[in-house]
Formats: C-alpha cells, structure tokens, sequence
C-alpha cells in the first residue's frame, strides 16, 4: 500500500460500515468478495474482518460473503462454520441453488425473506468444473462469458415471486467501468458477462471485483457494484461508500439511499 501503514483508513472504513448498517437498521449485509487484497491474509487483516463481524452480529445483523479471485475458496471453507456461529454465512465455491449455493436471510420484522443466490469468483480455467456441478450444463455455451450466463440463470433457480431476489456475483461484466487497481487478466473483456444475462426474476444484483461503484443500466433488473469503500491504489475516482440498497420482491427495488 504505497510503503505506508494504512491502519487507521481501515479502522475508520471499517467503523462506517458498522455505523451505518446499524443506523439503518439494515436487514443483511452482503460481501461481494475481494474482502482481502492477499489469499494469504495478514492477521492483521484478519483481525480487522474478525472484529467487524463480531460487532456486526452484536448488533443483529446477519452478513452473507462470498470469495472474490484474491481469497482462498479454501480458507473461506475452513472458516465457514466458525463464522456460521455469529451469523455470517459463507458461500466459499460454487454450488447450485439446492445444494448450499443459496441463503436465506429473514427480515429483522420476520415480514419478508430474502433469497440470496451466491455466486463466488469463478476463474475461466474452472469454468467447466463449476458448470459441471449443473443439471444439464453439457447444453450451455461452453464460452466463459455466454456460460457463466448460463450458471447465473440456473442459480436464480429458487427464487420466488414471494420473495425478496438478490444474486450476489463476484465477475466482470460487459459495460463496466473500471475503478483502477483491478487485476488486468480478471478484467478482460472476453470474460465479460453481457448484464443482460441477469435473471429477470431477480429483485436485485449485488456485485463485486469491479472497484468503482455504479449501477448496470443493460441489466433487466437493478444491478450495481458496490466498488471498493477503501482503493487499493490511489485514483481520480472518490471511494466508494458502504452501500445500503433496500429491495422488495420483484422489481421494485428502491433507489440506493448511498
Ligand atoms: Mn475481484
């Protein structure tokens, strides 16, 4: 990080995300991958995530992550059922809809359920081992970008009209602007997935990998990368601030209120 310690930007980014989840009265927090810059994770890092997500499930909230391309699927395997104990529910590879590969998060009112599809980093080389995990996957385009279009309707499998939609994808996407800092090869464009691929059933889409925040005007239904609350490098682009979305079954997604 440019030669210097950067400990007070993450305790300070860190605090705002707490705060305003809190203050909203957020229902779930979702992380989009790419929670850690290193697959090897410093302890300090990990003692920052740690802290976070016990503050998190002290205040109520339950948190859902996926792993980007810069985490170990491995290491989120192994800590799953720790954190499982505090309210985080990690999806740590790619899993169909009925075999682990969606959550479920309840209202803090009980009045509604969200049905979280979680789609992890998939890189091109594992494309065809994923999409194996799939009925009927020998059909799909077996181009990276038209199949993971394939795997993403497949995951919108279990969503229902009654309930609150939301696919979470770590993945680039046709169209999106880059914030800086992204790794080249995960942002190439041959790897782009056309965001018209988005289920329409979906209330929502929440993204990550791309470090600028935005929201995909070609997807059919509201769809928006949170981008990085803290940049990996210095840009022109201001950070993103944590992202408070609220959504409703179908399509009536509210506008971001961050
Ligand atoms: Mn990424």
């Amino acid at each position: 990080m440019a030669g210097r310690p950067r400990t007070d930007e993450f305790a300070a980014v860190l605090d705002a995300v707490v705060r305003i989840a809190r203050e909203e009265q957020v229902d779930c927090l979702l992380l989009s991958g790419d929670i850690y810059e290193h697959r090897t994770s410093s302890p300090e890092a990990d003692q920052f995530l740690f802290a976070t997500l016990v503050r998190l499930h002290r205040e109520g909230i339950p948190v859902v992550a996926i792993p980007g391309n810069h985490e170990s699927p491995e290491r989120w395997r192994a800590l799953a059922p720790l954190l499982a104990e505090i309210g985080v529910r990690v999806v740590s590879e790619v899993r169909p809809p009925g075999a682990g590969g969606t959550v479920e998060i309840r209202s803090r009112d009980g009045s509604e359920t969200a049905v979280v599809a979680c789609l992890p980093f998939v890189a091109e080389r594992h494309f065809s081992s994923a999409a194996a995990l799939f009925a009927g996957a020998d059909r799909w385009d077996r181009d990276y970008a038209h199949g993971m279009g394939n795997l993403i309707a497949a995951m919108a499998g279990l969503f229902r009209p009654d309930r609150v939609n939301i696919l979470m994808a770590h993945l680039h996407t046709e169209g999106a602007l880059l914030g800086g800092g992204e790794s080249e090869i995960t942002v190439d464009d041959a790897c782009a997935v056309p965001p018209a691929r988005f289920p329409a059933s979906a209330s929502y889409v929440a993204l990550g990998h791309i470090h600028r925040p935005q929201a995909l005007p070609r997807s059919p239904v509201p769809a928006r990368y949170a981008g990085s609350i803290l940049q990996r490098i210095r840009t022109h682009h201001p950070p993103a601030r944590p992202l408070c979305e609220g959504c409703g079954p179908q399509h009536d997604a509210r506008t971001p209120r961050w």
